[in-house]
């Protein structure tokens, strides 16, 4: 090898050896290959030599090229390995299985008692349906014997939207969809009709301390041969005494739904006040909790189900009235506020 050419390999190779940073092997890039570099030069001044001497040291010149660029390459990606290696020693160390050191979300009590009413009602056989929140009039009211302009619709003040539907303002408007779900498996298997359907129910109300706009309901329906007042009373009191876990005093008094003949209001005693009354309760003691009843001949009939043959029972059970008294919650806005503060002490006590 031409001597110039080895004196220049053992020098860019002592550079190499000491280049311990990428811009250092850059300058050394520029140094040897770039377009004023030492090789780059070497290879310039070829021009000056005989045709012989160009050949071969032309080759000499390339292979020591190539072997700088090689190098080169080879110490930039042994640098930046070292230097990803440092970046992430130098990462704080992050355990995922270590346990949350920050305090855990909390399930909404309204939440917690909908669950617990749910694993009730399924260990008696009924299903857990899910339903819109927006729906039609016919689902919200003619299928229920409300027809048009009926004053029953003024119990309710619906908000409308303008397309015609409207917010469901009761989880009765689900009735109709179950009863034709479920009807042709009553009717050909004998199968009863046993589901229940919380959901979020909209009204224009004016607010107070037992009263939302926006509040939880959760329907019940149980449609089979000879179902009668016995077997509703049955199933609520079994819901109470589940839900509460200590005896509840309970009254059933006369109730108008043009959907249930005959139809109840089912209250029980403010666990608020003790019965004395308050803010809660209205000051009457008791809190409507469940309004209930036999489902008129004219919805089984809209449902598909003939009314000669079969009888059932609703129920609307104001899940957030439950929810405040199961957790002695003294104002219903509460549970709409958003304050992690008091929602969060609720647990569940299953
Ligand atoms: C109804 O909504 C009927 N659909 C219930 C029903 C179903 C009757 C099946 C017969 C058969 P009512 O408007 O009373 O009924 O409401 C039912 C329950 O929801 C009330 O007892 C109460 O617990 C709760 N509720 C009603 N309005 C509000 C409100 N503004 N805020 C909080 N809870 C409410």
């Amino acid at each position: 090898m031409n001597n110039k050419i080895l004196e220049l390999k053992e020098e860019f190779e002592k550079k190499l050896n000491s280049a311990d940073d990428l811009s250092a092997l850059d300058g050394l890039r520029v140094g040897y290959l770039g377009k004023k570099g030492s090789i780059t030069s070497l290879l310039k001044g070829m021009k000056d030599l005989a045709a012989e001497q160009k050949k071969t040291f032309g080759a000499e010149v390339n292979k020591l090229k190539e072997f700088a660029a090689q190098k080169i390459e080879e110490r930039t990606a042994e640098l930046r390995k070292k230097q990803i290696e440092l970046e992430i020693k130098s990462m704080p160390v992050f355990d995922i299985t270590t346990p949350a050191s920050c305090s855990c979300g909390s399930y909404h009590p309204i939440t917690l008692v909908q669950r617990q009413c749910e694993t009730i009602f399924k260990s008696m056989g009924f299903t857990v349906e899910d339903y819109a929140e927006v729906v039609t009039d016919y689902e919200c009211f003619e299928s229920l014997n409300i027809p048009k302009h009926h004053p029953a619709r003024d119990m309710q003040d619906t908000y409308y939207l303008e397309n015609g539907q409207l917010l469901k303002s009761q989880t009765s408007a689900a009735q109709n969809a179950i009863l034709r779900k479920y009807g042709p498996a009553l009717i050909e298997n004998g199968t009863p009709i046993r589901a229940i359907f919380p959901g979020r129910c909209f009204r224009n109300e004016a607010t107070d301390a037992c009263h939302e706009n926006t509040f939880f309901q959760m329907e019940g329906v149980m449609v089979d041969k000879d179902i009668s007042i016995s077997n509703l009373i049955y199933f609520m009191k079994t819901m109470l005494s589940e839900v509460f876990r200590k005896d509840i005093n309970v009254r059933l008094r006369p109730g108008f739904f043009p959907f249930v003949e005959p139809g109840f209001e089912l209250d029980i005693s403010c666990l608020i006040c003790g019965g004395t009354g308050c803010p809660s309760c209205k000051h009457s003691g008791w809190l409507e909790l469940c309004p209930c009843g036999m489902i008129h001949p004219n919805v089984l009939r809209e449902g598909g189900i003939d009314p000669d043959e079969y009888t059932g029972f609703a129920f609307g059970l104001g899940l957030t009235r439950l929810a405040m008294m199961k957790y002695g919650i003294k104002d219903i806005r509460d549970l709409n506020s958003g304050s992690l503060k008091s929602l969060s002490q609720f647990t569940d006590d299953e």
